[in-house]
């Protein structure tokens, strides 16, 4: 009996390889390649390694119920629809199952580590315990049972939709982190979701405001104290994101940075113009993360060369949400890997690889 797909949809992560397919459908151009592709795509999750029930999928693809009754009984007929693929399509099919594939198996392995009750501690350096451990009670952080992230950054870069995007929740919605334009969290808060126990995500009021300033940000909020910093930057790389960053290094804390809003980045070349449609093509989002990468390096390498191990994230808040919530995606940016490297961090700090 394979898994329960019932209770894998329950958690949102198995969003990230659906994000992956319907963003491939989106780009099939006839409607007919479009149903063949759907139809394609079930056949690839039903056999994929975590051999789904078969009457599972229709809690995802409602409009196939049909084809899903009849899909066992299709094996051979499946094979001739991949052929009726035009030529393109079939190289990208081929692409997309593989990636779809491969996603599923890592999507196995972080819901079934984030949903596990937090069981080994986590290991907190030696020779920083001291310093760590005294910040750490200062903002009431539990290092033991908990690995504790901390988003941190210049106001308005879009940390506290950062946090609700990861648990798949809009600004409105219960338990969400309290979202504005204007000057908005005021305190440090952890937040917590019922799919991932084992990990805290604090909030932490935007750097650089005349009631937050800048100077000894880190020291005044005993930032050394959390496990991993994630630094929200902005367009350009700030001096404050860059003072994050080396004081989390003189701590041997883990340290990365997020440049999230990238979404915004198109719709504000819609408004003025450069681009005609409203939602950019996956050739075109590939386009923009090399320049935003480029950049950003260039950016490293000229002010704080010593930072440039580390790694930085290009993310869209509304796209992880709509990830999450398994919602149509428009544009898809790094959102997966950012998620990755969350689990990646959690785990390794428990001892577990
Ligand atoms: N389009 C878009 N808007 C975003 C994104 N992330 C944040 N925003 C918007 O940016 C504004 C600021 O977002 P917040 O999440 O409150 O930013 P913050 O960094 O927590 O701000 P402070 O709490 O004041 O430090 C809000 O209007 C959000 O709706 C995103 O990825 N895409
Ligand atoms: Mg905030």
């Amino acid at each position: 009996m394979g898994q329960n797909l019932g209770v894998l949809l329950n958690h949102p992560l198995t969003g990230l390889a659906v994000s992956l397919g319907s963003l491939w459908l989106q780009n099939l151009s006839s409607p007919k390649d479009k149903v063949i592709g759907e139809q394609l795509l079930l056949q690839t999750l039903k056999n994929s390694t975590m051999n789904f029930n078969t009457n599972d999928l229709k809690t995802i693809m409602p409009s196939q119920g049909s084809y899903i009754d009849k899909m066992n009984e299709l094996q051979d007929t499946i094979a001739a629809l991949e052929k009726a693929l035009d030529r393109k399509g079939q190289e990208s099919f081929k692409k997309v199952k593989r990636e779809f594939d491969s996603q599923l198996k890592k999507n196995f392995k972080i819901e079934t580590y984030f949903m596990g009750s937090p069981g080994r501690g986590v290991k907190i350096p030696g020779e920083y315990k001291t310093s760590a451990k005294s910040a750490a009670a200062e903002n009431g952080i539990d290092r033991e049972n908990y690995f504790n992230f901390a988003f941190v950054g210049h106001t308005n870069n879009g940390k506290s939709s950062l946090i609700n995007a990861i648990f798949g929740l809009n600004k409105n919605d219960e338990g969400a982190a309290p979202v504005d334009i204007l000057e908005c969290t005021h305190d440090i808060k952890y937040y917590t979701h019922a799919s991932m126990p084992n990990v805290r995500f604090y909030d932490i009021p935007g750097a650089g405001t005349m009631t937050h300033r800048s100077e000894n940000y880190y020291e005044d909020k005993a930032l050394c104290g959390f496990d991993c910093l994630i630094v929200l930057v902005q367009q350009a790389l700030g001096q404050e994101d860059i003072a994050f960053a080396q004081a989390a290094l003189r701590y041997d804390q883990k340290v990365v940075f997020v440049r999230s809003k990238c979404d915004v980045d198109f719709h504000l070349r819609h408004e003025s113009g450069n681009i005609l449609r409203h939602i950019p093509s996956p050739e075109e989002v590939h386009q923009h993360l090399e320049n935003l990468r480029h950049h950003f390096s260039l950016e490293l390498e000229r002010h704080a060369p010593e930072l440039s191990s580390i790694e930085c994230f290009f993310v869209s808040a509304n796209s992880l949400r709509a990830i999450m919530r398994f919602e149509p995606v428009d544009m898809l940016f790094e959102e997966k890997q950012f998620l990755e490297y969350l689990y990646q961090q959690s785990k390794s700090a428990r001892g577990m690889y």
